[in-house]
């Protein structure tokens, strides 16, 4: 038997270097802890997603074979486990369509009248990928002068000429830069320069056979037209050749529409604006609450099963497995996790409330599953691993607010902050700014924040700026691709293998210190580029 010396100088058996798997699972516990004893919080206090990391496992597979598909609700379920929170510096229409097309969920926000937000629900739902379904559309009576300004506001020319310069009314022509290109004076009616002689699709028309129309008529624009000639969308040359192709779209079974969500308070003024959005086509509602374990959530929540059985309801926000049972007891289909971890949140230093939001996702999470009631973790996280961390404690969606606000589908213009870079603002919905943006008693998102007697509004967030992060249809692609290679890495090739993981302790956890922390990022550099992806 060869040997060799320990330290002490005493001989050490050399054992067969086959048998290495088998010494370790007789002679070894599993490195690392299970997750329980992870969070154990009357040892370590709370933790938050820096505080810890997972162990690697073993990888089997290729990272393009990770499915990520999880559920937001008892009933629905998203290909990509991820929502844009319910900020009006966060999500409207655009950042609703791209989540959905995406595989995600974007959750419109309630800042703004009920009118208003019915109507972006609506855009979401009747959006088809290709079709621009609200385009800007003239009257013969507009001018040349016309066309040049929006060319000039907004990139494109190209635009269709109804009888009474409307959407659903008769088509009678198109004008385009090449009818304008020679013509000086700005006041000629678009009567006398308009193309008369249109090729037009029929409404209903495939995306596909309408883009082939559009290859073959070799024009610019294509207008689609129902059975009276009057203008319903349009297509575009330039959207066909950036077209892209979404397969993880987030739809119902048997539907072509998207799905969409959207938040609304819970006052009695909230049941008329839920009934616009339902009309609207709402999928989920988000019961917009910082701490939702009221009389006036489990009222409402009542109420919205009474009223829409069909309507998918997630309760929140909770911490506390407490509050969780109240909202699971009366009826919520979801929930959403997190009491001060937002990136733009200062409601643990004012309240005096919350909790840290790993410990809080877990606890919750290991209560609702019992019940099948899955959970947004919502709020702090700021990259790929934060997202792995909040599903590996149970999450089975995480919502992003301050991580999606600087890309160009959140509202909002970009502009240079003053150290010259590009930005565009972001703000907490309880901050003074919001509450301060409230233009009408309709307009309830910050009462999740304040009451309506309240003589002082006491903020709870602050407003500011985040960096650009370009578009959301590459960003949420680098998460998704990050995700799919961070679950390779710890091996398990799906959310529910690597719940299961955790759950019966195969996934396993590490404590991180301060210094561990230093250690897993960039250190030692003089200067260096963070570029996330390419
Ligand atoms: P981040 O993704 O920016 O970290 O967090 C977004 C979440 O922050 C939102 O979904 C919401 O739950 C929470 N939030 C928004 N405004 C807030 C204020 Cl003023 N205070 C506390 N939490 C806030």
């Amino acid at each position: 038997m060869p040997s060799t010396t320990s330290v002490t100088g005493a001989p050490v058996e050399v054992l067969d270097w086959q048998s290495a798997v088998e010494v370790l699972n007789q002679d070894y516990k599993r490195d690392g802890l299970d997750v329980k004893s992870l969070l154990d919080s009357d040892k370590r206090g709370g933790l938050t997603y820096n505080d810890f990391l997972i162990l690697p496992g073993y990888i089997g597979f290729s990272a393009h074979e990770v499915t990520l598909d999880s559920k937001i609700t008892k009933k629905i379920s998203l290909k990509l486990p991820l929502v844009s929170s319910p900020m009006d510096t966060v999500t409207e229409t655009d950042m609703a369509i791209f989540m959905a097309l995406l595989g995600g969920l974007g959750i419109i926000h309630h800042n703004c009248s009920a009118e208003e937000q019915a109507e972006m629900v609506r855009k979401v739902k009747k959006y088809e990928n290709g079709f621009i379904l609200d385009p800007v559309v003239m009257s013969p009576t507009h001018t040349v002068g016309d066309v040049r300004k929006v060319k000039e506001e907004n990139g494109f020319a190209g635009i269709p000429v109804t009888e009474d310069g409307k959407l659903y009314s008769k088509l009678v022509g198109i004008v385009t830069m090449r009818d304008i290109q020679f013509h000086n004076d700005n006041s000629t009616p678009l009567a006398e320069v308009m193309t008369t002689d249109l090729i037009t699709a029929p409404e209903g028309i495939t995306l596909a056979a309408a883009n082939n129309l559009l290859r073959s008529s070799k024009k610019g624009k294509l207008p689609v037209i129902d059975a009276s000639g009057n203008l319903t969308a349009l297509l575009s040359r330039s959207d066909l050749m950036k077209n892209l192709h979404f397969p993880l779209a987030s739809k119902l079974p048997d539907s072509k529409q998207l799905l969409c969500g959207a938040a609304i308070g819970t006052r009695e003024d909230d049941k008329a604006r839920l009934h616009k959005l339902v009309e609207a086509g709402l999928d989920v509602v988000i019961m917009d609450s910082s701490q939702g374990n009221s009389l006036y959530q489990i009222g409402m929540l009542k109420w919205i099963k009474a009223t829409f059985p069909d309507l998918q309801v997630i309760a929140g926000n909770v911490v506390t497995r407490e509050q969780a049972a109240n909202l699971i007891a009366a009826g919520a289909d979801g929930l959403r996790i997190g009491m001060g971890s937002g990136s733009a949140c200062i409601t643990q230093e004012v309240m005096a409330v919350g909790r840290p939001q790993a410990t809080a996702v877990y606890s919750i999470c290991e209560f609702a599953r019992r019940f099948g009631v899955p959970c947004i973790a919502d709020g702090g996280v700021q990259n790929v691993g934060h997202i792995v961390k909040a599903i590996a404690l149970g999450a089975s969606t995480v919502m992003m607010g301050g991580l999606l606000a600087g890309t160009t589908e959140s509202p909002g213009k970009y502009f240079l902050s003053p150290d010259g870079k590009l930005v565009k603002a972001y703000r907490g919905m309880g901050s003074i700014d919001a509450m301060e943006s409230q233009k009408s008693s309709d307009n309830a998102a910050t009462g999740r924040y304040f009451s309506e007697g309240d003589k002082v509004r006491v903020a709870q967030g602050v407003s500011g700026s985040v960096l650009d992060r370009g578009s959301v249809t590459k960003f949420v692609p680098y998460l998704q691709a990050g995700l799919q290679h961070s679950l390779q890495d710890i091996g398990v090739q799906s959310i529910e293998e690597l719940q299961k993981g955790v759950e019966e302790g195969s996934v396993r956890f590490e404590v991180r210190t301060v210094s561990a922390q230093a250690e897993g990022n960039v250190h030692g550099l003089h200067e260096f580029n963070k570029k996330l992806y390419a």
